[in-house]
């Protein structure tokens, strides 16, 4: 496989509202961002990904597109874009846009003239339905609860939304919107940027038949993201994407492709690159979820280490060869990762932190840093709903305790508490002055109270931070090609308490050792020649066969 700049690179994720506050908002802006550029670059990140900025009603913080072609004003300015664009290229960076085209917001031109009649030029453009017998065409159900349709009585209709009402789902079987799609995406690919992130892009093309689904138990409608995603034209309108936006250009695209399995992956992220570079994969995701499938992710107990270990080697080793994996624990939609997977408990939360990094940042694919991660960020601790304001949680929580009556409303609290997507958008921790240096006004989300112990300054100030050991894993990613190109080997897979792996390239090999307990455990891997050099660990001496608490090392030989 030829060598892609994307293969080698790590990306740094910013969520924009919660990156940097320029103008005492209390929200973060573009020229925020633009201020912090250094600090990523500092970090060693290649690539930034924004999530959208577009102009947007803000139902959910910003994936509701009303003008692709203009920057949300609480954002700042097209101006403040290129602004930003300049900058970080000056700087060596690239940006990466978030684009969302499953579905677009209630206020987007295109949905308010296609609402108005069945005869307009964009009445074709989202997914519109006879009533049956007075009501929803099937008893398909959005992700964010409730009905996924929507009555609109001027066209006497329903139309679909997979996400919450304000957010109609485009209709890609009509030529014309998709041509709109890929002439506004070459818009910012005339504007320079270097890539795109593209939002559910697995369920954009609908299944034949709009067949009624099987609901869980208990519950009155049925998940619409098993029945919609892969459809039957998906390949067919990503190859023309390709073709129409990708071609000639030298752009890093990703896929969010929740649902999509090892099969699915290797046909888009496919080397032949007809379609995308790569996939987030949600399968790594989902393994701590409840136990019972109507209560979907919400859940607060911990993932199993052999279902990681195995759900990840799938990964590694499916795509090798033929596709490319991209890396991640947090992202603005997941709980923070050393809350989840590690041990956020002071004694531990670095040690687990940069035990987590290294397991990720050894593995084959492209690195995805959320910010934050990088400083052990931490869940946000809130306890009352009034504290939340993502939808996707507050519906969840009206629905299996207030509509339901299925869970205790404390119990509910704890669940929001280990799984809300909230717990990822808390303003990022600068420094410890008031509002973590993140605004000078109160912040639109709540600032962890824990910033004055966990922050981007003091990290910085700290020999052996989580922030510096970040830095030394992009370095040596960007040093030793084993880490782009090794094939991957995982070693005792029913080991419950050791994720260990092997990565090998040539002559070189890497064995990475990860403790995932507080414990000390012994083990001995015969694989180790006597003369293999230690790479990096997140202690300062080698006990060898002894592994202390979320102990990780990475030999070398
Ligand atoms: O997420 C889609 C998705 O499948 C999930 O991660 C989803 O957010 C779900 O709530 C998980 O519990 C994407 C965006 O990343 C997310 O922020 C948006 O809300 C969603 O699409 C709709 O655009
Ligand atoms: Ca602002």
């Amino acid at each position: 496989m030829a060598n892609q700049w994307w293969q080698s690179a790590v990306v740094y994720q910013v969520y924009p509202r919660s990156f940097q506050d320029s103008n005492g908002d209390g929200i973060g802006d573009l020229p925020g961002i633009t201020q912090r550029l250094d600090y990523i670059k500092q970090l060693g990140a290649d690539v930034i990904w924004l999530n959208p900025i577009y102009r947007s009603p803000g139902i959910d913080n910003g994936y509701d597109i009303s003008d692709y072609y203009d920057i949300n004003p609480e954002f700042g300015t097209m101006a403040d874009f290129d602004q930003l664009l300049t900058t970080a290229h000056a700087k060596g960076l690239k940006i990466m846009m978030d684009i969302v085209v499953n579905h677009s917001s209630d206020q987007n031109k295109w949905f308010t003239a296609s609402a108005q009649s069945k005869d307009n030029p964009y009445a074709d453009y989202y997914i519109w339905r006879d009533p049956v017998d007075g009501h929803e065409p099937n008893n398909w159900g959005g992700f964010f609860g409730g009905s996924a349709w929507q009555y609109v009585a001027s066209r006497d209709q329903y139309y679909l939304h997979s996400f919450a009402v304000e957010q109609p789902d485009l209709n890609w079987d009509n030529p014309q919107l998709r041509q709109a799609v890929y002439d506004m995406m070459n818009f910012w690919v005339n504007k320079g940027v270097d890539g795109f992130r593209l939002d559910v892009i697995n369920l954009i093309s609908k299944p034949e038949s709009f067949a009624d689904g099987q609901p869980e138990a208990g519950e009155p409608y049925a998940a619409i993201g098993g029945i919609i995603a892969n459809g039957p034209h998906l390949h067919e309108y990503l190859q023309e994407m390709n073709q129409q936006v990708f071609a000639g250009h030298q752009l890093i695209t990703v896929g969010e492709t929740p649902g999509a399995t090892v099969a699915d992956a290797k046909q888009l992220a496919s080397s032949q690159g007809q379609e995308l570079n790569m996939v987030f994969e949600f399968e790594h995701m989902g393994l701590d979820g409840n136990p019972d499938p109507a209560l979907g992710k919400w859940n607060d107990q911990p993932v199993r280490l052999v279902d990681l270990k195995q759900s990840l080697s799938k990964w590694q080793t499916g795509l090798q060869g033929t596709a490319w994996n991209s890396l991640y624990w947090n992202n603005h939609d997941q709980p923070r990762i050393v809350s989840r997977f590690g041990d956020e408990r002071p004694v531990y939360r670095e040690r687990s932190a940069k035990m987590l990094a290294t397991l990720l940042h050894f593995l084959h694919g492209t690195p995805y840093i959320y910010e934050g991660e990088e400083l052990g960020m931490t869940n946000a601790h809130f306890t009352k709903l009034a504290d939340y304001q993502d939808l996707e949680s507050r519906n969840a929580y009206h629905h299996f305790v207030d509509d339901e009556q299925v869970v205790q409303p404390e119990r509910m609290l704890g669940y929001l508490a280990h799984m809300s997507r909230d717990n990822a958008r808390t303003p990022m921790q600068w420094d410890d002055s008031q509002n973590a240096g993140f605004s000078t006004a109160t912040p639109w989300l709540a600032v962890n109270a824990n910033y004055p112990r966990i922050n981007a300054q003091l990290a910085q100030r700290t020999p052996g931070s989580i922030l510096s050991y970040y830095q030394r894993l992009i370095k040596l990613r960007h040093q030793l090609p084993v880490m782009t190109t090794g094939d991957y080997r995982l070693l005792s897979p029913d080991d419950a308490a050791v994720y260990a792996y092997v990565r090998h390239a040539g002559t070189q090999h890497l064995l990475v050792i990860c403790n995932f307990t507080a414990s000390t455990q012994t083990r001995h891997f015969a694989e180790l020649p006597a003369d293999a050099r230690l790479l990096i660990s997140n202690y300062d001496e080698d006990h060898e066969d002894v592994l202390r608490a979320y102990e990780a090392k990475v030999y070398q030989f």
